[in-house]
């Protein structure tokens, strides 16, 4: 059992790792626990081929060490999982945080002692640490599962998921593969995939709608260009997420001629600023509509066999609101002789047996399956971990109806820990690295104020948590985002609440709200001094 600790932090990915060089900074004695054997969370176990940020890399990397974004240096428009995770090395290394992780050792549970206000923290390995404070770095898209199909553990190939890659690849020449599901992580898989296989077969239960992201080699100039310019760059961020030319203008308010032009221009520039054409393709569904079918239209022009390009077709939800896909040929993968394309909903999966995928109309023999089916997303790597608070609820218990907490950092009954871009905050929504950092930053002044303070123990009112739970809500119940079926609503987990998770506001007003309530000595928070 080592020393007690000020904070204890769970998890060593990019929110991990800020915390601890932060929190250190403040002569604070800090440690994480991290289930890898190594740093990067996300980036370190994402490895199935294509695997990539679609967030620009110059935008999608820390911003609190002036220094650290000069002189790193990216190679692509978009980095792909190596280069991301070189670089979460590099910080590891850069900043000496490797001293301050235990490496192979999951949280198991996380108890509050009231008494004694600490959380004692137990890992798979038996460690016991003591802590006044615990912070959730743990995840928003970290707790992976594979589907729910009759006879999976019948299989006698191999069983990939796209979250859990092996670390050594994938050889997939001379195979039959078949790869379940087509979000981000599939769109950006079946097309290496179906290049080495001698076979792919993709099982679709929902499309997607695939935007051209348009990678190429960063050049040095706009690299140089950022770079001379990122105090200007990062202080837009910190209001928006990602910097994106967000359009001011209704797709109603210009000619089907204008409209036309402005998605094709953003689709040959590639990339999500393709949702940002007009400012209400999110609010209104007759604007969502023009951009839909522009999609559509350009599926049809992509993919050769006109049935298939009808599968590909998302219809029924509005664009956007499942996660927008951002893939590198991936509608005219579907041209190739390899590859063959399954509509789920037409002909739905039966069972896996041991060397086949049985659908309601055929049986397709495979090697391998590649499951792409996502995540317990937002919620489920706290549930998963024992955490009981004050009372000794559990939290699973508490949020069996849906998530509540407050400003998405805090939870009632559970003193003293933080949540990193949990449920109730823009999280997912936005650029992940924006939403770290502030919510760090914010937890960082929290904990300094209650040692100026001599205050021991913090947690929300009930009061303010039943209010902000009602405000994440409203907030995504006046956008399209609800008219889907998507992780964002929990709707990939069967028995999982329907609740909209992140917080839709955005993170200016988020990050204005969060500075209030500090400024304003925490309200909505009950904090009590002395020990
Ligand atoms: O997971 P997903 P993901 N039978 O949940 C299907 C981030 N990310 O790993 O839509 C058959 O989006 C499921 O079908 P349906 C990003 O935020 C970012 O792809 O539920 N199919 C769906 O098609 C992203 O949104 C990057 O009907 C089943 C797919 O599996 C998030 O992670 C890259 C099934 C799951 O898609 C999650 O993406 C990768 C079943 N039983 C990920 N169960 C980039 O930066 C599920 N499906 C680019």
């Amino acid at each position: 059992m080592m020393g007690e600790l000020d904070v204890i932090v769970v998890g060593a990915g990019f929110a991990g790792l800020y915390a601890l060089h932060k929190l250190r900074g403040l002569g604070l004695a800090v440690h994480a626990f991290e289930a890898a054997d190594d740093v990067g969370g996300v980036w370190h176990w994402n490895r199935y081929p294509g695997a990539r940020c679609d967030v620009e890399s110059l935008q999608y990397s820390y911003s609190f060490d002036d220094a650290l974004q000069q002189e790193w240096v990216w190679s692509e428009r978009y980095a792909q999982q190596n280069e991301i995770l070189a670089y979460l090395h590099h910080v590891a290394d850069r900043f000496e945080l490797r001293p301050l992780i235990s490496f192979g050792e999951r949280v198991t549970s996380t108890h509050f002692d009231a008494a004694a206000d600490r959380w004692h923290v137990t890992t798979d390995r038996g460690d016991v640490a003591i802590a006044r404070f615990c912070i959730m770095a743990s995840g928003s898209l970290s707790a992976s599962r594979l589907p729910d199909i009759p006879g999976i553990e019948t299989f006698s190939g191999t069983i990939l998921h796209t979250a859990t890659w092996p670390h050594d690849g994938v050889d997939f020449a001379g195979k039959s593969v078949a790869v379940i599901g087509t979000g981000s992580s599939g769109v950006q898989a079946i097309p290496q995939i179906a290049r080495s296989a001698e076979k792919l077969v993709v099982l679709q239960r929902t499309p997607n709608f695939v935007v051209p992201a348009r990678n190429q080699p960063l050049a040095a100039e706009k690299q140089a260009a950022w770079k001379a310019a990122y105090a200007d760059y990062r202080a837009q961020a910190r209001q928006v997420g990602t910097l994106y030319d967000f359009s001011q203008t209704s797709a109603h308010a210009v000619s089907a001629e204008a409209r036309e032009a402005e998605y094709r221009r953003r689709w040959e520039l590639g990339g999500v600023n393709f949702v940002h054409a007009f400012n209400d393709i999110m609010t209104d569904r007759a604007a969502n509509q023009t951009a839909a079918d522009f999609v559509h239209a350009r599926i049809r022009e992509l993919v050769d066999d006109p049935e298939t390009a009808e599968k590909l077709c998302p219809r029924g939800y509005p664009l956007g609101a499942k996660r927008i896909c951002v893939g590198s040929d991936y509608y005219e993968t579907f041209n190739r002789p390899n590859v063959t394309l399954i509509d789920l909903q037409a002909t739905p999966v039966v069972a896996i047996e041991a060397q086949a995928i049985r659908t309601t109309e055929a049986v397709f023999a495979v090697d391998v399956i590649v499951c792409a089916t996502g995540y317990d997303a937002l919620t489920g790597a706290l549930t998963q971990i024992d955490i009981r608070g004050r009372s000794g609820v559990a939290l699973s218990d508490k949020w069996a109806d849906g998530p509540r907490n407050y400003l998405g950092l805090m939870t009632a009954d559970f003193p003293n820990m933080f949540i990193v871009t949990g449920p109730g905050s823009p999280s997912v929504l936005v650029n992940m690295i924006v939403g770290i950092e502030q919510h760090i930053d914010w937890i960082a002044d929290c904990i300094q104020h209650l040692a100026y303070t001599g205050a021991t123990r913090i947690e929300p009112e009930i009061s303010a948590e039943d209010v902000w739970v009602e405000q994440v809500n409203d907030a995504a119940a006046a956008t399209l985002f609800v008219q889907a079926n998507s992780w964002y609503l929990g709707a990939n987990i069967p028995g999982k609440p329907r609740v909209f998770l992140p917080f839709v506001g955005g993170i200016g007003r988020y990050r204005a709200i969060c500075d209030e309530v500090a400024a304003s000595g925490y309200a909505g928070f009950r904090i009590v001094n002395g020990d």
